[in-house]
This record gives structure tokens, C-alpha cells and sequence, in this order.
């Protein structure tokens, strides 16, 4: 099952303006930067609290380009929560079970997310609207970060 919340992803023209806004209104401080060229993004996660079952964050997600994700949604919707993700222990297995429930997979199997994760997206259309994240975090570096 889930496990906790491990980041909410929000669409941003700028990364570095949103990452100094968040710095300097709520004191967060930033964990990771990496540029995901398979997702299509440059993105920053921003630590907010640690927890029993691992740490949750902000992801701040510019694109590389207008024809990606993020790209298509700021110029849908503008700037915004763009997904939630959600802690899982074992990414393989919860799209197995999540698949058998007439939820679209729009990754049949994990990818590689930010510091190290794997994860697996769910259409939106599938989900409430919704576009929902499956994370399971990399041993070592997020647990307790
Ligand atoms: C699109 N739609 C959304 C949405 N994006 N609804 C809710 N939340 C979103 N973020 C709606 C859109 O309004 C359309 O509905 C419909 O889905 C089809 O959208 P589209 O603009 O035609 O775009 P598509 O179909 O080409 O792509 C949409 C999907 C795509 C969700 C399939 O964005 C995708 O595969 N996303 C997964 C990968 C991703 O988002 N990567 C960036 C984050 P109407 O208007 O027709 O009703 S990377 C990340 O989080 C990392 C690395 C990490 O956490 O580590
Ligand atoms: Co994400």
C-alpha cells in the first residue's frame, strides 16, 4: 500500500525564482537538484519533514522544452500542482496490483526518478484527475535524509 506522501509536483516557469520563494517563505531548504531528460525536466526537491516510513517534499519542475509533460501542462494550465506522489515499498509490485484495477499504467515498469528512486506514473483521467506518482525511494539516501 502507500506508504506517506513523498512529494507533491508543482509546474514552474522558473526554477530558480520558485526554489528562492519557497527558501525564503517557508525556510525549506533544498535536498537535490537534477536535470531528468527522459521526464523531460529540471527539478529541485525541496525537504519539508521526515516521517517513520521515509522524508516528504516539494518538487519544483521547470521543462526542457515545450513539447514535455510540464511543458504541455504550463501551457494548458499555467503554473501549478501538476502531481502527487506517493510512497510506496516496492514500485513493481503496487503497478501490478494498481494495474489489475482498471487504472492505466502510463509506465508498465519503473523508471528512474529524483535521488536515485524508482518510479511509475497513472493517467490522470484514470485517477480523478489526478496525475499520481508511485515512488519507491533508493535505500539509502532519502530514508531519514
Ligand atoms: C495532462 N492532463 C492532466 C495532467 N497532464 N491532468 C491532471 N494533471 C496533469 N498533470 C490531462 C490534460 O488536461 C488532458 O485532459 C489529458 O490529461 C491529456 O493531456 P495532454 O495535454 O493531451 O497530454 P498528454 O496526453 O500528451 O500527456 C499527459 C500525460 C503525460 C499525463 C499522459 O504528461 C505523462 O505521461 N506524464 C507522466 C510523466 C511526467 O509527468 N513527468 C514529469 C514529472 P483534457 O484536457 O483532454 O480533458 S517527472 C518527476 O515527477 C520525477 C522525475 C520524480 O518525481 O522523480
Ligand atoms: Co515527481
Amino acid at each position: 500500500g502507500l506508504t506517506r506522501i513523498d512529494h507533491v509536483g508543482i509546474a514552474c516557469h522558473d526554477l530558480e525564482e520558485k526554489i528562492a520563494f519557497y527558501e525564503s517563505t517557508f525556510g525549506l531548504v533544498v535536498a537535490s537538484r537534477e536535470v531528468n531528460e527522459a521526464q523531460g525536466v529540471k527539478e529541485a526537491m525541496l525537504h519539508v519533514a521526515d516521517g517513520p516510513s521515509g522524508s516528504s517534499y516539494v518538487q519544483l519542475l521547470e521543462p526542457l522544452g515545450p513539447d514535455t509533460p510540464v511543458g504541455k501542462f504550463l501551457a494548458k494550465r499555467g503554473e501549478g500542482v501538476h502531481h502527487v506522489g506517493y510512497g510506496v515499498d516496492d514500485v513493481a509490485a503496487a503497478l501490478e496490483a494498481i494495474g489489475a484495477k482498471h487504472v492505466r499504467l502510463l509506465d508498465e515498469r519503473p523508471r528512474h526518478g529524483s535521488m536515485g528512486a524508482s518510479i511509475a506514473f497513472l493517467h490522470p483521467k484514470d485517477v480523478g484527475g489526478v496525475l499520481t506518482e508511485l515512488v519507491q525511494a533508493a535505500e539509502d539516501p532519502r530514508k531519514g535524509r
